[in-house]
C-alpha cells in the first residue's frame, strides 16, 4: 500500500521587509566570515548541551527523500581519542611518504600540515560524520538512500556554520583513508566515513595561514535573459 503524508501548512515561514533581510544577511555574513579552520585547539572543556544543539541544526539539512542519511558519533573519551589519533597518523604516514602525489604536496605546502595530528587529542570533541548509503528496516529490509553525499555535505556545513556561530573552532579533518573509523567507533559497513570535525577552542596564541576567499563575482555568475 502506498502511503503519502499529510500535507499541513507552512506556519512556521516568515518574511521579512526587505532593509530587514538585507540587514539580517549582513550581520549573519559578517559573522560568518571570520570563520577559520583552526588546527591548533585548547583542551578547554566543552558542555555537551552545546554540540547537541549544534548536531539538531545539522539535523535540519535538506536531504535526497528526506531519509537523513547521516550519523555523528561524537568523541570525547581520551581512550577512543587516542585510538583515532594513531590509526590517523598511521594513515598521513602513508599519505605524505607514499600517497600523496607531488602535485597534491605542493598544494597543501603553503598550509604546513604533516602527519603529526596531535588536535585529534587535544580537542575536547572529535565528531565522526558518516555517510549511510542505506539504511535497514526492523525486518531487515534494505531502504536505498537517494544523493547521501550531497545530503551529508549539506548537513556537514550546516553544523560548521552552528559551531561558528557558538563561538568555537573547527577542523575538517579528512583522513584518508578513513575505513578505522567505522571499527573504532563500531558503526556499520554501510555507512561510510564522510570527515572527522575537530571541534573545541582555539588554542591560545593560534595562527592561521592568511589566505584569501575569492570575490563574489570570481565565483558567481548571473543569467538574466
Ligand atoms: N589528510 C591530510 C592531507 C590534507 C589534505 C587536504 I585536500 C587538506 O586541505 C589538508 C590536509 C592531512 O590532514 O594532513
Amino acid at each position: 500500500m502506498k502511503k503519502t503524508f499529510p500535507f499541513i501548512p507552512l506556519d512556521n515561514y516568515r518574511e521579512y521587509p526587505l532593509e530587514e533581510m538585507r540587514e539580517r544577511l549582513a550581520d549573519f555574513y559578517a559573522d560568518v566570515s571570520r570563520r577559520r579552520t583552526v588546527r591548533e585547539f585548547s583542551p578547554r572543556p566543552v558542555p555537551i548541551d552545546i554540540i547537541e544543539t549544534a548536531l539538531r541544526i545539522a539535523g535540519t539539512a535538506p536531504s535526497g527523500a528526506n531519509l537523513q542519511p547521516w550519523h555523528f558519533v561524537v568523541v570525547s573519551g581520551a581512550k577512543t581519542k587516542r585510538r583515532i589519533r594513531e590509526a590517523a597518523e598511521a594513515e598521513e604516514r602513508e599519505f605524505y611518504q607514499h600517497r600523496a602525489s607531488a602535485e597534491w604536496l605542493a598544494a597543501l605546502e603553503p598550509l604546513g600540515t604533516d602527519s603529526e595530528k596531535p588536535f585529534l587529542e587535544t580537542a575536547p570533541y572529535l565528531i565522526a560524520v558518516f555517510l549511510q548509503k542505506y539504511s535497514k528496516l526492523p525486518d531487515g529490509q534494505k531502504v536505498k538512500h537517494y544523493y547521501p553525499s550531497e545530503s551529508t555535505g549539506l548537513a556537514t556545513g550546516m553544523l560548521i556554520t552552528a559551531l561558528h556561530r557558538a563561538g568555537l573552532a573547527c577542523l575538517t579533518h579528512t583522513p584518508s583513508p578513513m575505513k578505522f573509523l567505522n571499527e573504532i567507533l563500531d558503526r556499520p559497513l554501510t555507512e561510510r566515513p564522510f570527515l572527522l570535525l575537530v571541534t573545541g577552542y582555539p588554542a591560545d596564541g593560534a595562527t592561521v595561514p592568511d589566505i584569501h576567499r575569492k570575490s563574489l563575482r570570481d565565483y558567481v555568475s548571473f543569467v538574466t535573459d
